[in-house]
């Protein structure tokens, strides 16, 4: 492992991830170099922020619904995409194991390694009878799934689904639905369009929090490729376009900078360069309705809270 830190993303991958990312207009880095151990450390404490409604307005909507869900798709077997703290997950599985008859297994894919072996071995202490298989896994590649039993319900929790562009968003649903086998369902989780305010507010919270597990993606880089980004050198932004309903995060360099990239060379940042690390987009019903009928599959459910903050949408072939 280069540069000695605990991380477990691809080198090579990412030195061509990097290389191309930061010869784009606009300059970016893509999101899932946030998720190391930190960075999932990070988001997991994003999402006991008070502006980060978010995880509180999903959770609520598990509350009220999983028993609905569950007694809807009857599934053997929870496959989870990015999975991360698996904290919301509890509340599917707890249904999910209330048949004393129930054989039940629990397939969390996520990329963040050492997290996820983290939540597993806590889950695994809290459901001795569950079966849990974790895949480590880009999910927006192919990846193998272990054998388990069917029916299965393939859940993408927590609105990861919009830091994807609406056409790679049809990708991943689509390899989903290629995953799917008769009688599976899909549970999808997405932040809905609200006051601009409060979504900024969500990204912009007055703790600094966000702005850390910005900044953190240049400390990933920093010690996959061993370059020398000074995160000091970085301020944290994050904006709502209106009209593109999404969140644009950036790091926007504060002075003029030369930042050396082993493999790549040197980049040089003039003051107010901006790197667009992550895109968070805000769904309705007719889009989320449009992305799964383009990926092949058909809205079966749709459940909001009462603030219509936070959807979750049922969806099978
Ligand atoms: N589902 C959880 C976590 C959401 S955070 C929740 O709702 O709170 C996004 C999660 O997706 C993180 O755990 C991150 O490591 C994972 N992730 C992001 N991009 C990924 C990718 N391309 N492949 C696999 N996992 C990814
Ligand atoms: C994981 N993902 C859905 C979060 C989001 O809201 O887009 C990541 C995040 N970025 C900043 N805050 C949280």
């Amino acid at each position: 492992m280069a540069f000695g830190a605990r991380v477990t993303f691809d080198r090579d991958a990412m030195l061509s991830d990097v290389r191309a990312g930061l010869a784009a207009h606009p300059r970016q880095l893509p999101s899932k170099y946030f998720y190391d151990e930190r960075g999932s450390q990070l988001f997991d404490e994003i999402t006991r922020l008070p502006e980060y409604y978010p995880t509180r307005a999903e959770r609520a909507l598990l509350q009220d619904r999983a028993a609905t869900i569950v007694s809807t798709t009857h599934p053997a077997t929870l496959i989870e995409l990015g999975a991360g703290s698996t904290d919301k997950t509890r509340l599917l599985l707890d249904q999910m194991l209330k048949s004393p008859a129930s054989n039940v297994t629990y397939i969390p894919v996520d990329v963040s390694a050492d997290f996820l072996a983290t939540s597993v071995a806590q889950l695994r202490g809290e459901y001795p009878t569950l079966v849990t298989s974790p895949v480590v896994a880009d999910f927006a590649t192919q990846f193998a799934l272990p054998t388990h039993p069917l029916p299965s319900l393939h859940a993408f929790l927590g609105s990861t689904i919009g830091n994807f562009t609406p056409a790679a968003a049809v990708d991943l649903v689509t390899s989903v639905r290629t995953r799917m086998a008769f009688g599976d369902f899909f549970l999808l989780g997405v932040d809905l369009r609200k006051d601009p305010h409060q979504i900024e507010r969500a990204y912009n919270d007055s703790r600094g929090i966000t702005a850390q597990f910005n900044k953190n993606i240049l400390n990933v880089v920093n010690n996959v490729l061993g370059a020398d980004f000074e995160m000091s050198k970085f301020d944290h932004n994050a904006v709502y376009d209106r009209d593109q309903h999404r969140i644009e995060m950036r790091l926007i360099s504060r002075a003029a900078q030369t930042v050396a990239i082993p493999g790549i060379g040197d980049v040089v940042f003039a003051p107010g360069d901006a790197i667009l690390t992550e895109l968070s987009y805000k769904y309705d019903r007719a889009i989320v309705t449009e992305l799964l009928g383009q990926a092949g599959l058909q809205l079966s459910e749709w459940f909001t809270d009462d603030a219509e903050s936070f959807a979750l949408a049922l969806a099978n072939r």
